[in-house]
Formats: C-alpha cells, sequence, structure tokens
C-alpha cells in the first residue's frame, strides 16, 4: 500500500502509516472490534468526499454541490435496509456512541432513566457509564450477568427493571460472547413501558449474515458501529421504525452532530455492498466457527472462558481460576510483543483494577477476513494459551512470534 502524496508532504506520517499497515499484515489483529476493511473501503473513505459539507440528509442539505453526497448516502441507506431490514435507518453517526447518542437524544429528557449491563458485565460507556455522557446526562442502573454461568440473567433483568421503572432498556454489549435473546428484553421492557435500544455494534455483520437472532422487528431501535464484524467504512448506524424515523434524524443531525462525515458514508455504502454478496454470509459464518474453535483450544489448554464459550465473533477469557496471579494487562502486553494483538479486559465480578483487570478478549473476525480457519484459530489457542502461561519467558514470546509470522505468510493481507 503506497502513500506517495503522503509522503511528498510529510514523510514522517507517510513512514508511520506504512509501519502500521506492517503492523497490520505480520500480527495477528485479535481486539474484538477491529477487522480489516477492504482496499474499495479504505479508497472510498480516503476520497474527495473529506472535503464535501452535507449537513442535512438527501434532497434536504444547508449547502449546495451535494448531488453526489446525496447519491452515496441514499445508496449507503438503501443497502442497510437490505442487510438489515429496518423501515428507517439513519447512517450518519461518527460512532456507535453518537448512534446511541442519537437514540437517547430523540426519546429521553435529562434525568430520564436507562438500564443496562454493567461495564464490567459486558456493557459498554455509552450505556451509562459515570465517566461518559450517558452516565452524567441520565440516572443508570444495571443488570448483570449469572455470577454461576456467564449468561444474561433475564428474571434478573425483569426484576431490576420493575424496581427501577427504566425509560429505556439496553441490551447488546461489547464482551458478552454469547447470542442475546432479544425477545426477553422487550419482554422486560414492554412490561415497564420503557424503550429497548439493542445496541449491535459488535454483531452487525453476524446479524446482517442471519447468524445470530436480530433485534429488528422486535427492539424499538438497534444501533450498530460500521466498521467492526460488518467490515464497512469507519462509524455508526441508527435504526427504527418509520414511526421514530423524524425524532432519529433530528437527534443525529442537528441534535448531536454536525457535517456528516461523508467520506466515511462512502466507507460504508462500498463495505455495504461487498457485505450484500453471498460470500459475506460463508465469512460471518467462518467468523463464528472460528471463534468456537479458538475458545475450545483455549479451554483444551486449562483456561476458563466466561460462560465456557461463545456464540459470536469474541471470547472473553478468564484468568481468574486457571493463573490467579497473572493479570489481563501482562498477558496483553506478552502478547504483543509476541505479535498477537488483543485487549485485557474486565470481567464479570472484577476485583482488580480496570487498568490491568483480570480477562483478555479475543475476536476473530479480522483473522477470519484474511483467510483464518479453525485449525489456524487452534493454533492461535495454543500461542495464546502458550504466552498465558508464561508472560514473563522471552523465549516462549520468541518461538510464538515465529510461528505468528509463519501465520502472516499463510494468511496475506493487504499485499
Ligand atoms: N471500543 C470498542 C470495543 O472494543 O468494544 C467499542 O466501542
Amino acid at each position: 500500500m503506497e502513500h506517495e502524496h503522503v509522503r511528498g508532504v510529510d514523510p514522517v506520517v507517510a513512514d508511520a502509516l506504512e509501519d502500521e499497515v506492517g503492523r497490520q499484515r505480520d500480527t495477528l489483529s485479535m481486539i474484538a472490534s477491529e477487522n480489516h476493511a477492504s482496499e474499495a473501503v479504505l479508497e472510498a473513505q480516503g476520497s474527495a468526499l473529506t472535503n464535501k459539507y452535507a449537513e442535512g440528509y438527501p434532497g434536504e442539505r444547508y449547502y449546495a454541490g451535494c448531488e453526489y453526497a446525496d447519491e452515496i448516502e441514499s445508496l449507503a441507506i438503501d443497502r442497510a435496509k437490505e442487510l438489515w431490514g429496518a423501515e428507517h435507518i439513519n447512517v450518519q453517526p461518527h460512532s456507535g456512541t453518537q448512534a446511541n447518542m442519537g437514540v437517547y437524544f430523540a426519546m429521553l429528557d435529562p434525568g430520564d432513566r436507562i438500564l443496562s449491563l454493567d461495564l464490567s458485565h459486558g456493557g459498554h460507556l455509552s450505556h451509562g457509564h459515570p465517566a461518559n455522557f450517558a452516565g452524567k446526562l441520565y440516572d443508570v442502573s444495571h443488570y448483570e450477568v449469572d455470577p454461576e454461568t456467564g449468561y444474561i440473567d433475564y428474571e434478573d433483568l425483569r426484576e431490576t427493571a420493575r424496581a427501577f421503572d427504566p425509560d429505556i432498556v439496553v441490551s447488546g454489549y461489547s464482551a458478552y460472547p454469547r447470542a442475546v435473546d432479544f425477545e426477553q428484553v422487550q419482554e422486560a421492557a414492554e412490561s415497564v413501558n420503557a424503550y429497548h435500544l439493542a445496541d449491535i455494534a459488535h454483531i452487525t455483520g453476524l446479524v446482517a449474515a442471519g447468524v445470530h437472532p436480530s433485534p429488528v422487528g422486535i427492539a424499538d431501535f438497534v444501533t450498530g458501529s460500521t466498521h467492526k464484524t460488518i467490515r464497512a467504512g469507519r462509524g455508526g448506524i441508527v435504526m427504527s421504525s418509520e414511526e421514530h424515523a423524524d425524532a432519529i434524524d433530528a437527534a443525529v443531525f442537528p441534535g448531536s452532530q454536525g457535517g456528516p462525515l461523508m467520506h466515511n458514508i462512502a466507507g460504508k455504502a462500498v463495505g455495504f455492498a461487498e457485505a450484500l454478496e453471498p460470500e459475506f454470509e460463508e465469512y460471518a459464518a467462518r467468523v463464528v466457527e472460528n471463534a468456537r474453535a479458538l475458545g475450545e483450544a483455549l479451554v483444551a489448554r486449562g483456561l476458563s472462558l466466561v460462560s465456557g464459550g461463545t456464540d459470536t465473533h469474541l471470547v472473553l477469557c478468564d484468568l481468574r481460576d486457571s493463573h490467579p496471579e497473572t493479570a489481563g494487562g501482562d498477558v496483553e502486553g506478552a502478547l504483543e510483543d509476541a505479535g498477537i494483538v488483543l485487549n485485557k479486559n474486565t470481567v464479570p465480578g472484577e476485583s482488580r483494577s480496570p487498568f490491568n483487570p483480570s480477562g483478555i478478549r479475543a475476536g476473530t473476525a479480522a483473522l477470519t477476513t484474511r483467510g483464518f480457519d479453525t485449525e489456524a484459530c487452534d493454533e492461535v489457542g495454543e500461542l495464546i494459551a502458550r504466552v498465558v502461561d508464561s508472560p514473563e519467558d522471552a523465549d516462549v514470546r520468541g518461538e510464538v512470534s515465529e510461528a505468528v509470522d509463519r501465520l502472516c505468510e499463510r494468511h496475506p493481507i493487504y499485499e
């Protein structure tokens, strides 16, 4: 991947950009929220639409010169409707968090109540963490996963909803490996006359491909990000029924954003076109098979997974049983040194600091994009387990790094 124009102006940035491509090419990207977008998506995101202001929506802009912006945004919307089947889709949110902000701003007043999964149990900052705008603006309470099984305890969710009387119940998670039962969350929300927001940021691609149940038609609002399992341009989306379309659109622009990032919307349109191809369903199914293979490999080598396994693209490993003296941050660093890039993560019932918690989270979306199969993911599981067993052993890290090099060579990306 060349950056010749950048190099002519700024060789330092050009070197860093090329080094980043090299880093992605030569290491295993296993941060569960990441993927490798196609060169077509990257080209669209790097296009001249970077220059265009297009406040408003297709056909109703506040600026002139928006005919191509209109064409591209309309395509992104139509393709998104085909992928997820929602009546109304807004493709302008700059991120998944901005998408959630759009729903909150449309339906809630400051001080209203949000019920969501606790962050350390797999939730997300924008579901009401005190450090996030959602935690500052709204009154937030949390439900949790069952400490024994690691699965969401829907009975507890119903009881917490009855006690807290929320205005909105949030489902959809950042570090929850199991399939979500959106019907049960909807039932809990309806029982207290609350809205239901399903944030499918992580699993947008799995839902579009039909390998995870869809909340569309069940939840009142569905938000997502567009660069994770769906592998399109970077950003967010909000889906709703026609009934809430105007409120959502007004809450995204002008309610919480100014000019849309039209270059990212072009990347969304291109990525959505790719996801509409039949191969995408096979890709998404392989992502889940690979995550299962990875999880089984880790368990076979003595590690514990929250909920014992996965139905999605991610596994969450709780180190407390198998390696009580080892923290997730230390493992993250040792693995990065060996060429495996994943993230430390809090686990349900966390007792350590979030800066060096008790778990690690790993996803298979990016590995699957570069062609990994279950056998390769089994090998990756073995490599991870070796480093977890001996994070301070430089010889082990060296051997693992050589194995990672071989895997990367067999599965090229961005050639
Ligand atoms: N930061 C993302 C994640 O890793 O889950 C979500 O926004």
